[in-house]
Formats: C-alpha cells, sequence, structure tokens
C-alpha cells in the first residue's frame, strides 16, 4: 500500500463575476504556487478548480504531471472501494470537484441537474452541458457571505405579490390570485405539498417568460421607487432594498432582480457557516469567498443576471420547488473523530455519497494527526503557516495559504503548525 501525499498546482476560472486582481483570494492561491500566474489589477478571478475535471485539470507541481494520470497510473491512490462505488465515472477521476470562489458581483440564477437530467442534457448538448453527471454542492463561507438559495416559503412571496406592484405586475394578476388562493401555507400532507410546487412552478415561469418590455419598465419603476429614500421598505425589508439597488447596479433591469429577490430565500453566512444545496435547487451566490465542493460536473442551468448560455424552459421544467426556511439548508457541522490531536476539526458531510469536506484549524506551535482516509482527499490551506507530511515522515511540504495537496487512500497524514492559525479544508470521498 503506497502511502501518497503530493502537492498540486491548480488553474483558475476567470469567469465575470469574480473579485478583481489581487483581492481576489483565488488569485492569490493561483499564484501562491505558481509566482508566474500572472495575477492582473482589472481581471477578474472566480475559481480554483481543484481535481480532475478535464476542463483545469490540477497537475503535481513538481513534475506538471496531471492528478488524472497520476491516478490513472496508481489504482491505490483513489483506493479500491472508492474506485468500485464511482465506476462509471472512471477509477482516475476524483468523484468531487473541490474549489475556491472569490465573488465581487452576483452569480448567475442557477440549479444544477440530477443524474438522470445530467445525462439527457449532456447528450442533446454538450456545449453548454459538458458532463453527464449531477452536481450536488456545498458552500462553506471564508468570510461575510451573501446568497439566494432554495424557494423562500409561500407566505412570504405571498407578502411580496400584496406589497410590491411591480412584482406584481410580471407576474401578472391573475397567475397572482391563482398562488394566492391556491397555496397552503402550513403544508400538512404530501397531496398539499405536490398542490404548492405546482403553484410555485407556474408563478415561477410567469416571472420567467414575462415579456422584457415589463420586466424592463417595472424593474425601472421599483428602482425609481427604492432609490427615492422612504421611511418605510419597498421591499417589505429595508435589507432587501439595499440589496436590490447593488444588484440594479451589476445587472441594471435584471429579470434576476425578480425572481432572485422575491422567490428566492436570501441568506448570509459568517465564516464556518455553510448551505448544502442537493440537485434541482435553485440558488445564486451574491458576495464573498467560500469554499465550494460538489460532486465532479460542470452542468449549469441559467436564467438570469449573467451574460453566460440561458436555459430558461429547461430551468423551469426542472426545479425542485421546495419552499424553506433558510435556517433549513444551512448545515450543522459535527466533531470528527480521526482527526487526532490538538485542532479544531469540524466535518461538513452532505447526504450525497461524493464528498465531505473536514475543516482544520490548528494554533501556533500545536499538532494534528488525520488517520488514513479510506479514499482520495484534496486539501487548501487557506490560513496562517506550517507543515504537512505523512505520518511516517517520508513527504513533508510547506504549508501556507493557496497551497493544495492530494492525499492517496489509506494515507495518515500531520499538520504542524508554526505561525498564527493554521487553516485548511481537505474534501474527501469514502465509499
Ligand atoms: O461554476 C457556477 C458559476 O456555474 N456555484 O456561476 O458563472 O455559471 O454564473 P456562473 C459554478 C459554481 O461552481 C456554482 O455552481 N453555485
Ligand atoms: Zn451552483
Amino acid at each position: 500500500m503506497s502511502h501518497t501525499l503530493i502537492q498540486l498546482q491548480c488553474g483558475a476560472q476567470k469567469y465575470d463575476w469574480g473579485k478583481l486582481g489581487a483581492t481576489s483570494a483565488v488569485a492569490n492561491f493561483a499564484a501562491a504556487t505558481d509566482p508566474s500566474f500572472p495575477v492582473e489589477e482589472n481581471t477578474p478571478y472566480a475559481e480554483l478548480w481543484m481535481g480532475t475535471h478535464p476542463s483545469v485539470p490540477s497537475k503535481e507541481l513538481s513534475t506538471q504531471t496531471t492528478l488524472h494520470s497520476l491516478l490513472a497510473a496508481d489504482a491505490s491512490l483513489v483506493g479500491a472501494d472508492v474506485a468500485s462505488k464511482f465506476a462509471d465515472s472512471g477509477s482516475a477521476s476524483l468523484p468531487f470537484l473541490f474549489k475556491v470562489l472569490s465573488i465581487r458581483k452576483v452569480l448567475s440564477i442557477q440549479a444544477h441537474p440530477d443524474k438522470s437530467l445530467a445525462k439527457i442534457l449532456h447528450a442533446a448538448d454538450p456545449k453548454n452541458y459538458p458532463d453527464d453527471n449531477h452536481k450536488p454542492e456545498m458552500a462553506i463561507a471564508l468570510d461575510d457571505f451573501e446568497g439566494f438559495c432554495g424557494f423562500r416559503p409561500a407566505k412570504e412571496i405571498k407578502a411580496f405579490l400584496s406589497a410590491v406592484p411591480e412584482f406584481r405586475k410580471v407576474v401578472g394578476d391573475a397567475a397572482a390570485v391563482a398562488f394566492e388562493n391556491g397555496v397552503i401555507d402550513e403544508p400538512a400532507t404530501v397531496a398539499d405539498e405536490t398542490a404548492n410546487k405546482k403553484y410555485l412552478q407556474a408563478l415561477f415561469e410567469k416571472v420567467m417568460t414575462a415579456p422584457a418590455a415589463t420586466i424592463t419598465s417595472e424593474a425601472e419603476k421599483l428602482i425609481g421607487r427604492v432609490s427615492a429614500a422612504s421611511a418605510t421598505a419597498v421591499c417589505v425589508d429595508a435589507v432587501l432594498d439595499d440589496l436590490i439597488l447593488r444588484l440594479n447596479e451589476q445587472f441594471p433591469l435584471d429579470i434576476g432582480l425578480f425572481c432572485g429577490v422575491f422567490l428566492l430565500n436570501y441568506v448570509t453566512l459568517t465564516a464556518g457557516q455553510a448551505i448544502f444545496l442537493k440537485a434541482k435547487d435553485p440558488h445564486a451566490y451574491i458576495s464573498g469567498d467560500i469554499i465550494e465542493c460538489m460532486a465532479a460536473s460542470d452542468n449549469v442551468v441559467r436564467a438570469g443576471f449573467t451574460p453566460k448560455f440561458k436555459d430558461v424552459p429547461n430551468l423551469v421544467e426542472m426545479l425542485t420547488y421546495e419552499c424553506a426556511p433558510v435556517e433549513e439548508q444551512k448545515m450543522k457541522p459535527a466533531g470528527f473523530a480521526r482527526a487526532k490531536g490538538d485542532g479544531v476539526a469540524q466535518l461538513y458531510d452532505p447526504p450525497i455519497p461524493e464528498f465531505a469536506v473536514l475543516r482544520t484549524a490548528l494554533e501556533n506551535g500545536k499538532t494534528e494527526t488525520i488517520e488514513g482516509l479510506e479514499g482520495p482527499t484534496v486539501i487548501v490551506v487557506t490560513e496562517g503557516e506550517g507543515t504537512i507530511k505523512t505520518a511516517d515522515g517520508s513527504v513533508c511540504f510547506v504549508a501556507k495559504p493557496g497551497f493544495v495537496f492530494f492525499v492517496g487512500a489509506h494515507t495518515d497524514i500531520v499538520y504542524d503548525s508554526t505561525s498564527g492559525t493554521l487553516v485548511t479544508y481537505a474534501a474527501f470521498c469514502e465509499a
């Protein structure tokens, strides 16, 4: 059995919404490993990709061999159990894709397909749907984060329909009345929930297919009213008034103003808090730096706030249409018995098999051992400084912000913190 620890070099995606130049953790992290990485002042650096996805494959730093090739050459790195469980995706691919995101502007209003829809979309349109895999995802905040996540409870949507005439106009009065009269605020049975989903889908479709001229004129009126400072909030809550003005600066008069602010939960997270989005849950991240982990896929069905490809019919058709208070989407991290030593280890373990993420914080001078996990691990250092080594001491690297490591299955690793608090995030998969 080999015990493997490899330092990786990882590439970045320069999507328009990324933070600019050296203000982006993504740019700084990419440059930490690769001093020739150009950090340009006005370039957005949105996502650091850590894994084997073919769009931006990570490489071993010292040899420049792709991680994918290393895994293909040595099956023990992924481990037999994980390899057989995810045999579909090929034993040289990681089941997960790990990222850091630095968000300056709102991402597209989006959802990701489940497995069966991913296969259909990929077969029909491989350019826009590059993978045949689902993409449940988890976001862990590195600092203050805000985003849209899941549909609001029906009561809140009703409150906007009556308080915000511009939103009602976009929906259309007949659809608004149908929703108000039909939706059951506290669904008690599966039948109630099924009926509610139909009403919500109808409402969402009305918004998403409203004529462009209606969106523009109603958004203009709404932004005009919000801009004219008044004592009472136009969008029910002053926080949302402020939000809609900020979003309108980023995407003036965009349909996302209506489907984001009035239909989706607005969530804020502080460092260490996390949300999980199962396939087909609508969302759009708004600002902050996050760690993101997802099943290995880049399939995104988008509808608003984006210069990228939009696919409204598929989005309307596919969503879960589950309504829930945002607190229900937040994750509860737990302790992790196989992390031993002086550190604080927190496990974020979503209800899917492809990944979990372990956060470890270790004060200066302290040591922590992570007992060999049964599958592959990718680690990113976000704060502090120290070392990471195999437990037998045969491989040892400096650990500092932006450094990324791959750990083969069944390899015990040891962190030593030598400056500040060494913080690492480790994405891993066990069968
Ligand atoms: O890369 C998103 C990024 O597709 N976040 O958003 O660029 O498509 O608007 P845009 C994806 C990211 O991993 C994600 O899914 N929620
Ligand atoms: Zn997403």
